[in-house]
């Protein structure tokens, strides 16, 4: 049998999963599709037999028809969507982030602690990406020696008009956050934020691009990340792991037009390996305490926006027995 699956959201992301899931995944068909901009939604469905389209996400969800969620609405709406999907017991892929600041995040963190068992995964896609994972095999083996430091680019061609200093952190940098998580394996710290000369294809205030975001790890591995979010000529994600013995680097010669193209591999991975997870029961890949580590780590990185320079600590409550 198929899984089931109901996408929450039709933009962007959303209808990048929902062509995903119907033409390249195998043992999985979508069978909702929810957006309360039903024209949107309807948009999306077509040519998918089978699927209908919803505007209330609760009617979806007990119809019956469905048997995992993929959430890709905006982050402010995802704990209005988790909370119920983790009551009815149903599996979840729920785009980065896992909510937009720690607080939600933590209820989502303890809503899923209650129930005993794991139901979410957070899609933080470059877990799955081939370099990222070399790196990241090399860091658990101890092939090189110690890692000592990372240093990464992320290069977006553009933002929308509205974006701020403070999504540079939540929507951006959220990802390196998880990516230095998941390639030390270790807890973030602390943060901070250096800024210089700005581009003038900055459109808004308070954004200031490029920017140089500086972490530290618990074992004390040095993290820089230079951003550039309106570099006009393309997408890029470098990483440059410097070990004990040799360094390694991943992404250099790839610049795409979007986030897409970059990562579709990645993504490929990511929900077909959820799906898999979700028909043997089990859910593996970045879970909602990761998703809760990302949101304390912004939460930080937002008050080193605030003031460049300072070093800000990032603050995380005690993980709770299910994911340790
Ligand atoms: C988006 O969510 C991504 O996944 C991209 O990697 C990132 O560059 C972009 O800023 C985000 O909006």
């Amino acid at each position: 049998e198929d899984l089931r699956i109901a996408v929450v959201g039709a933009g962007r992301m959303g209808s990048d999963h929902i062509e995903r899931i119907h033409h390249r995944m195998r043992r999985a068909r979508i069978t909702a599709i929810v957006d309360i901009d039903e024209a949107r939604a309807q948009a999306a469905i077509e040519g998918i037999e089978g699927a209908r389209v919803y505007t209330d996400f609760t009617e979806a969800i007990t119809s019956g028809d469905v048997d995992a969620v993929l959430v890709a609405t905006p982050g402010f709406l995802h704990e209005d969507v988790l909370l119920p999907t983790l009551t009815q017991g149903l599996p979840i892929l729920c785009e980065k982030p896992l909510t937009p600041d720690s607080e939600s995040a933590w209820r989502v963190v303890q809503a899923e602690s209650a129930l005993g068992r794991k139901l979410i995964q957070v899609g933080f896609m470059r877990r799955f990406d081939a370099g990222y994972r070399r790196i990241r095999e090399a860091v658990a083996s101890g092939e090189h020696g110690e890692l000592l430091a990372l240093d990464c680019e992320h290069i977006n061609p553009d933002v929308p008009a509205a974006y701020t200093g403070g999504n540079l952190i939540d929507d951006t940098v959220v990802h390196e956050f998880d990516g230095v998580r998941f390639l030390t394996g270790e807890e973030i710290v602390a943060v901070q934020v250096r800024t210089g000369k700005d581009s003038r294809k900055v459109q808004t205030d308070g954004l200031k691009d490029p920017a140089q975001i500086l972490m530290d790890t618990e074992s004390g591995v040095r993290v820089s990340v230079n951003t550039h979010v309106t570099a006009q000529y393309g997408y890029a994600v470098t990483t440059r792991a410097a070990f004990e013995q040799t360094h390694l680097q991943e992404g250099v010669d790839q610049v795409l037009p979007g986030f897409e193209e970059r990562f579709v591999d990645a993504y490929d991975t990511e929900v077909q390996d959820w799906i898999d997870g979700c028909l043997r029961g089990e859910i593996a890949g970045p879970d909602a305490w990761d998703g809760y580590a990302a949101a304390a780590c912004c939460e930080a990185g937002l008050r080193a926006v605030a003031a460049p320079g300072t070093t800000v600590d990032v603050e995380l409550n005690e993980k709770p027995e299910l994911y340790r």
